[in-house]
């Protein structure tokens, strides 16, 4: 017997061609359908890969790891599934996420319900029979009481635009949309444009196997050791023998990953206990660095004394002294732009066949036939790999026309920046829900974490929905306004606005200046879900065939948000 047949008053009653279609088939997409087949719910996931796995279906470049550690990223919800798989490293490859997305895909035979190789190309909301009418690429239109967004927030690759670049008679890819066949460097001149997480890794990887690796840098970034390597037996077993209460610190945590903090003032305590504590969290490696103390991404002095210890070491790495001060950041505190995580990345430039082009000094001006030119010369060139990055967090929604109540755009209300309730949803947009969207902790967090959070509300909300036969759902427009306003205030309550980076929509030109993420951590940020949960949904605006009615208190305080009351 299977689910629907158990819970037929579950059933779409409305005739609808399904009870859910979600865009994506992720992590967030492939959980969101799992969960909704729990309920009894029928869903259509469309993708437009020919395969799961979402980031790591699309980005295949050479040395594409997680930096969040495998044990860590991955579901929780199944414990048969925790128990199972065996993660080899102790940051897993591309090669192996995407093979694990595609064991949960089989082992909970989510396939059958997956569209492949279908780009979304609009969702609209049907006032008269509350529904969306979701239509793709191919000209197919289906009906469904929910839209679900799994879209991710790192999925819409940017090229940015170099003149000359038809003229290139060599090849170039990008990092985000990298081809499914092995690409070879062997012999060749290779140029890498951008240093951001995928240059830094790609970096590492093709220097050993190219003639020559030219790296385009135009704003250093700082990285941080993951010291990576194969997961010691004995670890994997008393992390499996833990799970349970490993899953549950990283859910209250600050960023989806659980780590202890000494509660202290970096800047407050000695030199030297200073210097010891950034050396153990320096020889811990990853993100460990960033949160040795809880004041390094709220206070500028703080986070001096954790910016001068990585620029000390990178000293200590780089022989080239003039290399070692341009791989060194000057514009914006650590941690304010995407921390890069690397094994070995500013060893590579003590290689001999390792160039770095300071392309702020001197810019690209264009791609020739042949080639880079900047403002001081040519640089010859077989293959260019654009490491550019992505119109991120907002830039994957908006390249769907979606539209609300009256045919209002998402793009439009969106125009002045993104306003969400709690990153889940946007008032005038009934029945449609974000995975990760922006006012949520999405890219500041471990995205499996975040994810499971969303995708458990989402389908709390719709089960509750089908209990007490309401329609709709959506915010209301006095939480939105104040969630958005929170969100604002609790980002200036760090440093994170204080950089130019893809968290702040400054990498795309004509984009508005946001910081969009919720900064206030996974933890607080759960506890104010659930508060939301627990005051009947306090902020949301419920409907049905027979009334409107309004479940939650419509308007909540700034103070009780911020609180997470
Ligand atoms: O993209 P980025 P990414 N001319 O935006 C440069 C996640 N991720 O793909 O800083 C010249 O960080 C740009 O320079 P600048 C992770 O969250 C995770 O590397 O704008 N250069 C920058 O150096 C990450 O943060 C993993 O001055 C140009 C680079 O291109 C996010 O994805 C792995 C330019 C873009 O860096 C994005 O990372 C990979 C131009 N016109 C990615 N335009 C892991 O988990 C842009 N640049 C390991």
């Amino acid at each position: 017997m299977n689910s629907k047949e158990m819970t037929p008053d579950l059933v779409n009653p409305a005739g609808f061609d399904f009870d859910a279609v979600i865009i994506g088939a992720g992590f967030a997409g492939m959980y969101m359908l799992y969960r909704l087949r729990q309920l009894g719910l029928s869903a259509r996931v469309y993708e437009r890969g020919d395969g799961v796995g979402g980031t790591w279906y699309w980005n295949r470049y050479p040395g594409a790891r997680c930096d969040t550690e495998s044990m860590t990223y991955s579901y929780s919800f199944s414990t048969e599934l925790e128990q199972e798989w065996q993660w080899t490293e102790r940051y897993a490859p591309q090669t192996e996420i995407l093979a694990y997305a595609n064991h949960v895909a089989d082992r909970f035979d989510l396939r059958r319900d997956i569209q492949f190789e279908t780009q979304v190309r609009s969702a609209a909301f049907d006032e008269t029979r509350r529904c969306w009418i979701i239509t793709t690429e191919h000209g197919e239109a289906v009906s469904a009481r929910f839209c679900i967004s799994a879209v991710g927030c790192l999925s819409a690759a940017t090229l940015p635009e170099f003149p000359g670049l038809e003229n290139f008679e060599g090849e170039w890819y990008h990092t985000g949309k990298w081809p499914h066949q092995r690409i070879s460097f062997a012999g060749k001149r290779v140029g890498i444009i951008g240093t951001g997480s995928s240059g830094v890794q790609s970096t590492i990887a093709i220097a050993p196997e190219a003639a020559h690796l030219h790296v385009f840098q135009r704003t250093p970034n700082y990285s941080i050791p993951a010291w990576n390597g194969p997961l010691a037996e004995q670890d994997v077993t008393r992390l499996k023998a833990n799970y349970r209460a490993w899953r549950e610190a990283a859910r209250y945590s600050q960023i989806g990953i659980p780590f202890e903090s000494n509660g202290k003032s970096a800047k407050a305590v000695p030199a030297d206990e200073r210097e010891r504590e950034y050396e153990s969290a320096w020889a811990d490696g990853g993100f460990n660095f960033v949160m040795a103390y809880p004041d390094i991404l709220t206070d500028i002095d703080s986070n001096r004394t954790a910016a001068e210890f990585v620029e000390r070491k990178i000293r200590e790495v780089v022989k080239d002294p003039v290399v070692a001060d341009r791989l060194t950041p000057k514009d914006h505190p650590l941690g304010t732009k995407r921390l890069c995580i690397d094994t070995g990345y500013y060893e590579t430039f003590n290689r001999k066949n390792v160039t770095l082009v300071d392309i702020r000094e001197a810019p690209i001006e264009a791609i020739t036939a042949e080639g880079v030119r900047t403002r001081d010369a040519h640089y010859d060139l077989d293959v260019i790999v654009f490491a550019t990055g992505f119109d991120a967090i907002t830039g994957p929604l908006l390249k769907i026309d979606i539209r609300g109540r009256g045919g209002e755009q998402l793009a439009s209300k969106w125009a002045e920046g993104p306003r969400t309730y709690l990153g889940l949803a946007t008032a005038g947009f009934p029945n449609f829900f974000m995975i990760t969207g922006p006012g949520s902790p999405c890219v500041l967090s471990n995205m499996l974490t975040s994810i499971e959070q969303h995708v458990d509300w989402i389908a709390d909300c719709i089960e509750k929905m089908q209990e007490r036969h309401l329609d709709t759902i959506e915010p209301h427009m006095n939480a939105e306004n104040a969630w958005v306003q929170t969100v604002h205030d609790v980002a200036h309550t760090t440093l994170y606005p204080l950089a130019k980076s893809w968290y702040t929509g400054t990498n795309i030109p004509g984009k508005v200046h946001m910081f969009t993420p919720y900064a206030g951590g996974v933890g607080t940020y759960r506890e104010i879900c659930d508060n939301i949960t627990e005051n009947d949904y306090e902020g949301f605006t419920f409907a049905s065939a027979n009334a409107r009615s309004t479940t939650g208190p419509a308007d909540r305080t700034l103070e009780s948000m911020k609180a997470g009351a």
